[in-house]
C-alpha cells in the first residue's frame, strides 16, 4: 500500500465519525502523492502521520446565563494542530453544527493556507455549538465572557491568536478581547480582527471577500478575460460574502444572486449591497427582507436552488459542502467558467471532480480565501510594531499576496505534470514549507 493511503487508512480508523475531518485529509493527502513519492525522508520520519495528528486539542465546558436567568452549557473547543511555521492561527467558530470533526476539517485545512499566505503562522481552529441566532447582545457578551476564561490559559499573543469565523465577527471579538484583556492584564495581540479604536487593522473586515475577488480576477486576467460584465452568483450573506460581492461590483460583474441559511433571493437587475449590508451587518435580520425591499427581486426558501441560475462565475461563500454534485452539474450545464472557493471546503469531493472534468476554473479555499488569515497576519505585525498602516497600504498588500499564491499553486501544478488542477497545486505548495520545517525540527 502506498505511503499516503496508508495514512489516510489510520486517520479514518482512529478517528471513527468524524467525517468532515476524513474529506478534507483525503483531498490533501491524494494530492500530495507525487511529492510524497519523491522524498522517502517523509515516510522515514512519520511527517504525514503528524502532519495529520493535532498537537493539542483542547475541549472545554462553556456554562453561561440567558436573559431569563436559565442556565446553559455550550461546548469549546480549540485545535492548535500545526506550530511549525509559526503560532497556532486560525478562526473561531459558534455555530450549532460545530463538533470536533468540523473544527479538525478547518484546522487542518488551515496549516496549509497559513503556509500558502507566505507568513509566519502555524494552523489551529476553535469554537463552540453555541447559535447566536436570536441572542440579545448580553446573551453574546456572557457567553464570549465565558469562553475566554477558559481559552485564555491555552491562547497568547505567540502561543495561539484566534480570530473570527462563522458567527463570529467585530462584535464577538470585542468582547472576547476585554475578557482576555481583564483576566491576564495584557494588550497584545492576541486576537485578530479587532476594533480599529483597540490594536485591529484597516481592511481586515473586507480582507477575504477582496483577497477572493482578486485572485479571481488574476485568474481571468491571464487568460485574457476579466469580471467586467460577468454574471455572479455569491452564496452566503455574512462578512466573507458581503465584501466579495463589495469587490466584485467595483470591477464590473453583475452579482445577481445570494443566500443566507434560510433561503435565496435573484433579482436579475444586481444586488444593491447597501441594502443587504443594512439588512445583515446593522438589522442581523433574514436575508428574505431584501425581496420586500427592492422592487423586481424574487425570495426564494431553502438554498440549493441559487446553483440553479445562469452565471459565468460563483462564488460559494457560506459553508462546507454547500456545492455538491448536483449543484456542480448544474452550474456546468449553465455554463460557469469559474468556482472561486470563499468559504471552506464548500464543495464536496464529487463537487470538485464534476468541475475538473468540465474544465472549469476552480480556485480551491485554502488558497482562494487566503486574504483573510492573511491580513490577520499583517494585523499581527502592526501589533508588535505598535503602530498602523492605512487602509490603501494594507489593501495593496493583500492584492500581492492574492496575486502571489495563484502563482504559486500554478507553478506547483505544473512541476508535478498537473497544469491547471489548483486543488492538487495548493496542497502542494502549502505543504512543501511545512514539511520543510517539521523536517528540520526533528522529531516532535
Ligand atoms: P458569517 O457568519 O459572517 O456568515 C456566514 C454566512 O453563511 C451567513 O449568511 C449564513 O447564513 C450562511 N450560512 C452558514 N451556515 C449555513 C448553512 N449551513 N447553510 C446555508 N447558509 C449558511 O461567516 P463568514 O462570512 O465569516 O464565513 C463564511 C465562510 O467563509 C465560512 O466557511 C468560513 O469558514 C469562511 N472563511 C471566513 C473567513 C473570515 O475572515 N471571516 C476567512 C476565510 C474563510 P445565516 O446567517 O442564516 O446563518
Ligand atoms: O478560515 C479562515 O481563514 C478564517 N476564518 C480567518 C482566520 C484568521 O485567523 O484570520
Amino acid at each position: 500500500m502506498k505511503y499516503v493511503e496508508k495514512v489516510l487508512a489510520e486517520v479514518k480508523a482512529k478517528n471513527p465519525n468524524e467525517n468532515e475531518f476524513h474529506q478534507a485529509a483525503t483531498e490533501i493527502l491524494t494530492s500530495l502523492e507525487p511529492v510524497v513519492s519523491r522524498h522517502p525522508e517523509y515516510e522515514q520520519t512519520a511527517l504525514l502521520e503528524r502532519f495529520v495528528e493535532p498537537e493539542r486539542v483542547i475541549l472545554f465546558r462553556v456554562p453561561w446565563v440567558d436573559d431569563q436567568n436559565k442556565v446553559h452549557v455550550n461546548k469549546g473547543y480549540r485545535v492548535q494542530f500545526n506550530s511549525a511555521i509559526g503560532p497556532y492561527k486560525g478562526g473561531l467558530r459558534f455555530h450549532p453544527t460545530v463538533n470536533l470533526s468540523v473544527i479538525k476539517f478547518l484546522g487542518l485545512e488551515q496549516i496549509l493556507k497559513n503556509s500558502l499566505t507566505g507568513l509566519p503562522i502555524g494552523g489551529g481552529k476553535g469554537g463552540s455549538d453555541f447559535d447566536p441566532k436570536g441572542k440579545s447582545d448580553n446573551e453574546i457578551m456572557r457567553f464570549c465572557q465565558s469562553f475566554m476564561t477558559e481559552l485564555c490559559r491555552h491562547v497568547g499573543a505567540d502561543t495561539d491568536v484566534p480570530a473570527g469565523d462563522i458567527g463570529v465577527g467585530g462584535r464577538e471579538i470585542g468582547y472576547l478581547f476585554g475578557q482576555y484583556k481583564r483576566i491576564k492584564n495584557e494588550h497584545v495581540g492576541v486576537l485578530t480582527g479587532r476594533g480599529l479604536s483597540y490594536g485591529g487593522s484597516l481592511a481586515r473586515t473586507e480582507a477575504t471577500g477582496y483577497g477572493l475577488v482578486y485572485m479571481t480576477e488574476e485568474a481571468l486576467n491571464v487568460r485574457n478575460d476579466s469580471l467586467k460584465g460577468k454574471t455572479v452568483i455569491v452564496s452566503g450573506s455574512g462578512n466573507v460574502a458581503i465584501y466579495a460581492v463589495e469587490k466584485a461590483q467595483s470591477l464590473g460583474a453583475k452579482v445577481v444572486a445570494m443566500y443566507d441559511s434560510n433561503g435565496y433571493i435573484y433579482d436579475k437587475n444586481g444586488i444593491q449591497l447597501d441594502v443587504i449590508k443594512q439588512i445583515k451587518e446593522v438589522e442581523r435580520a433574514r436575508i428574505s427582507e431584501y425581496a420586500k425591499r427592492v422592487k423586481g427581486a424574487e425570495y426564494h426558501e431553502g438554498c440549493k436552488g441559487i446553483w440553479n441560475i445562469p452565471c459565468d462565475v460563483a462564488l460559494p461563500c457560506a459553508t462546507q459542502n454547500e456545492v455538491d454534485a448536483e449543484s456542480a452539474k448544474a452550474l456546468i450545464k449553465n455554463g460557469v467558467k469559474l468556482v472561486g472557493e470563499g468559504a471552506n471546503m464548500p464543495t464536496t469531493l464529487e463537487g470538485i471532480s464534476a468541475f475538473q472534468k468540465a474544465g472549469v476554473i476552480l480556485l480551491p479555499a485554502k488558497a482562494a480565501n487566503a486574504g483573510g488569515v492573511a491580513t490577520s497576519a499583517l494585523e499581527m505585525a502592526q501589533s508588535s510594531g505598535r503602530l498602523y498602516w492605512s487602509f490603501e497600504e494594507v489593501d495593496k498588500k493583500l492584492k500581492g499576496i492574492m496575486v502571489n499564491i495563484y502563482h504559486n499553486m500554478d507553478n506547483a501544478a505544473a512541476e508535478y505534470g498537473l497544469s491547471g488542477n489548483y486543488v492538487a497545486g495548493a496542497n502542494i505548495a502549502g505543504f512543501k514549507k511545512v514539511a520543510e520545517a517539521m523536517l528540520a525540527q526533528g522529531i516532535v
